[in-house]
């Protein structure tokens, strides 16, 4: 299969080559597309070294698949070119996410909904997507009323520029800001830019694809995103109100059953999710299970993803195994 990794050199674009090899997925010829700047630069995958790209270059041999993680604005633009040459299009951006007549895929969720016309899929945001794998089991065995999320999330979300930042800062060098703020020994309430009703473009993406995802616009959600000084992961202390009440014995087992879920949840032995020990792996790490004692119906969950794994690659790359494997590119 002709794969296109878009947004090669970005940090997620890496992650993907990582997990394309990992998961051995059917690559037979690899293309790695990256904007003008990037062109002619050398990247290795698989021992075999490659030449990045242009995007034009890589639409005139049509890919069957180009696994999109180019930013919102490169997307709107460059991926309707790849789907007219017949192009599947998995893309990690916000571009095309709350569009009605695209499908916004966590396959654990809602893969069964694609169809061999979706040359556009949707890659959820790296918040979400965590949050969505940890409840859904939950939500379908005691249907969810209300979650209210804090968010606890790592530079790498912005990019190497962050990470960059946080090294600097934390070595005493000078350096390019990617946050308005010094992030190393600070916590910096707002990701993305402001809407209007207050909330950040972030805590209103955990609200509306959440919805779009589980299928249920019933389901309320309220959101604070903060950014941290962390690498490996993002955190998310999530309180989640059930029509139906619940035994904690039951949530475990449905939690243990969920795909893409590892309970880890031994408070005497001070075991719990933390990105340190998440970083690197698919899995959504759950921990700190307990009822809120304020509310009946009510539970407390502390969720920790990998967001450059199963937050945007992992999640990415398994939409894309999906499609092959179900013969619908
Ligand atoms: C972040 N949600 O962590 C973003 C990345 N997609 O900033």
């Amino acid at each position: 299969m002709k794969v296109a990794v878009v947004g090669a050199t970005g940090l997620v674009g890496g992650e993907m080559l990582k997990v394309l090899a990992e998961r051995q997925f059917p690559v037979d010829e690899l293309l790695l597309v990256a904007s003008e700047r990037s062109v002619g630069q050398k990247m290795s995958f698989e021992g075999k070294e490659y030449t990045v790209i242009s995007m034009d270059d890589a639409i005139a041999q049509k890919p069957a698949i180009a696994i999109f993680s180019a930013g919102g604005s490169v997307s709107k633009e460059m991926a309707p070119k790849f789907a007219e040459a017949g192009t599947t299009v998995v893309d990690n951006s916000s571009a095309w996410r709350m569009d009605p007549t695209k499908k916004l895929v966590v396959p654990e969720i809602n893969a069964s909904e694609l169809t061999a016309t979706d040359k556009i899929i949707a890659n959820p945001n790296c918040s979400t997507i965590q949050m969505v794998v940890a409840l859904n089991h939950l939500h379908k065995a005691l249907k969810i009323k209300r979650i209210v999320v804090s968010t606890y999330q790592s530079v790498t979300g912005t990019g190497k520029k962050a990470v960059d930042q946080l090294m600097n800062e934390r070595n005493g060098k000078d350096g390019e800001m990617a946050y308005a703020y010094q992030i190393d020994l600070n916590v910096i309430p707002q990701i993305d830019v402001f809407t209007e009703n207050g909330y950040t473009k972030e805590e209103m993406k955990m609200i509306l694809e959440t919805k779009k995802i589980m299928g249920d616009d019933s389901i309320q959600v309220t959101a604070t995103t903060v950014r941290i000084p962390v690498i490996g992961g993002h955190s998310e202390s999530v309180n989640v109100e059930f029509e139906r009440d619940f035994t904690l014995e039951e949530v475990y087992r449905i939690l243990q059953e969920t795909p893409g879920v590892v309970v880890v949840d031994d408070v005497a032995n001070q075991q719990y999710p933390m990105p340190l020990n998440a970083h690197g792996k698919d899995e959504v790490f759950v921990g700190r299970i307990r009822r809120d004692e304020s509310q009946p119906k009510t539970l407390n969950l502390w969720i920790v993803a990998d967001n450059l794994r199963k937050g945007a690659a992992t999640n990415a790359v398994q939409i894309a195994e999906y499609l092959v494997e179900n013969k619908l590119v």
